[in-house]
């Protein structure tokens, strides 16, 4: 078939453009008529994959029980307890940015009560402390801070949380107490600025009048979502991330983002913690509700003299743990008698970036050729091709025709490679569908060999697997729930924790 034809005269590199521009435009004309895959499943809110994408934020639990030594304040606490000597949140700022955190989350009232800003809906709080004459406040310091500290790139965010649980207020154990509680949060939300996640304990222990509360958490929620729009709700349940179920730092092998939340609420009436660990398989009745996984960098959440940060290797396997396994890590790094970050904990904080960029910087099969037993829209379509899975660009992905549910991606080094990580991600913009996989490699000799299973992938999945050098990997999708949407695939070498 002839389609047009060239006259003789015409000079080779007009020729060569003409057949150029033909190709590129059969392509492009492939790539708009193949449409993406459609979502599957409960998806998330942009906000919500934003705040996946932060990865890992820091959590300041500050407070009375800094200067008691207690855990859990019992409300009664003197104010004048309150008296940092040295309070700079600008160190707690560069900290966490060094820490490659995307954010950092301050206890503004943890469950004695005890306010970090000076609020009119209560009598215990920074204004009836000695520190800064009682004229201190120390979330707008941190707002400040952070906003200072706007040139460094990444800008920081800032979350609060705020304890409904209060073993200080009066009227604790009254319907009274949930009006209250709404004029708190609405003042410490509409004062410094965009708020990324408002952390809400399920802790529901005894007031000073020794009457428990029934939370309002339908007016807490909205109260939430009325002043600050943009930001994510933790709690056990969501509705915008949930609990991972334990405090050590680990999800679920298996962690889907969705969850069953109808008829939960977070505390007492929130489901087992395996569930929050693991989450449930999406289906239409879900809501997306990923996984943070808290930890402190000690073993209190606040600071203790006595007590010292965990290892390198304990965050490592926290971080495989929770990052690895489609959590956020939320890592507690909490201020001293000061109000600064100790010289222990920031330098465990430094270290353990500048280990994971060691490991994670550049993935090993970068220069990979990669084939895959399907694409969608054929292999002559460019926008769902197997090389997106390498490129850094997030919103490109690899993806197969909706009918093709085990496809296999294989990537062929350029040179033997040595590796002990194998890093996943599914394009969750579109929901989370791969149910179970396979990993192998083509060892030197050129046999294949089995590496890795495992279930879920969502946001991220780093496979930790025996040092092997490889020819090649290939990854098995062997059960999904839609047509799986791969957007990177990495393999790294850690050789830190073996
Ligand atoms: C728990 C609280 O009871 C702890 O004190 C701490 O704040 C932790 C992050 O959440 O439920």
């Amino acid at each position: 078939m002839q389609i047009f034809s060239i006259p003789r005269t015409m000079p080779k590199k007009t020729v060569r453009c003409i057949i150029l521009a033909t190709i590129a435009a059969f392509l492009a004309a492939c790539s708009h008529s193949v449409p993406p895959p459609l979502p599957y499943g409960p998806c998330p809110t942009p906000q919500q994959v934003e705040w996946q994408r932060m990865e890992m934020n820091m959590f300041c639990h500050f407070g009375p029980n800094t200067f008691t030594g207690l855990e859990w304040g019992n409300g009664n606490e003197s104010e004048a307890l309150f008296n940092p000597t040295a309070l700079d949140c600008r160190q707690w700022v560069t900290v966490a940015q060094q820490g490659g955190m995307g954010g950092i989350i301050i206890t503004a009232k943890h469950h004695d009560g005890f306010c970090l800003w000076p609020t009119p809906y209560s009598s215990h709080t920074v204004s009836q402390s000695p520190w800064r004459d009682g004229r201190g406040d120390v979330l707008k310091e941190l707002r400040d801070a952070i906003d200072e500290n706007k040139s460094q790139l990444p800008t920081l965010k800032m979350g609060i949380y705020i304890s409904p649980w209060d073993r200080n207020a009066p009227t604790y154990g009254t319907p009274e107490y949930n009006e209250t509680f709404r004029l708190t949060l609405e003042d410490a939300l509409s004062r410094y600025g965009d708020i990324f996640e408002q952390w809400f304990d399920g802790a529901n222990g005894e007031g000073p009048n020794g009457r428990k509360q029934d939370y309002d958490w339908t007016l807490f929620n909205s109260t939430v979502a009325r002043i600050q729009p943009r930001a994510v709700i933790f709690s056990d349940v969501g509705p915008g991330c949930r609990w991972i179920g334990n405090e050590e730092g680990r999800a679920g092998e298996t962690c889907w983002s969705t969850l069953d939340i109808e008829g939960f609420t977070p505390g007492a009436g929130s489901p087992h913690p395996d569930t929050l660990n693991q989450g449930n398989r999406p289906t239409a009745t879900l809501y997306w509700v990923p996984a943070e996984a808290d930890v402190s960098i000690r073993p209190g959440w606040f600071y203790h003299d006595n007590e010292t940060p965990k290892t390198l290797q304990q965050l490592l396997e926290i971080y495989y743990n929770s990052v690895g396994r489609n959590a956020l890590l939320l890592l507690n790094v909490p201020p001293d008698r000061r109000g600064l970050i100790s010289s222990a904990d920031s330098a465990r904080v430094v270290e353990l970036r500048q280990t994971l960029d060691s490991i994670f910087s550049t993935n090993l099969a970068c220069h990979a050729r990669t084939e895959a037993s399907h694409i969608r829209g054929g292999r002559r379509c460019r926008t769902f091709r197997p090389e997106n899975v390498l490129d850094d660009d997030y919103h490109t992905y690899w993806a197969v025709d909706d009918s093709v549910l085990s496809p296999t991606l294989t990537l062929t080094f350029d040179e033997q490679t040595v590796f002990n990580r194998v890093m996943l991600q599914e394009y969750i913009p579109l929901g989370q569908r791969v149910a179970a996989l396979t990993v192998e490699y083509l060892s030197t000799d050129g046999t294949w060999h089995p590496l890795a299973k495992a279930t879920t992938i969502g946001y991220k999945r780093i496979l930790l697997t025996p040092t092997v050098t490889a020819k090649a990997i290939r990854i098995s999708i062997d059960e999904a729930l839609a047509c799986p949407v791969i957007n990177h695939v990495g393999v790294y070498l850690d050789k830190w924790l073996r």
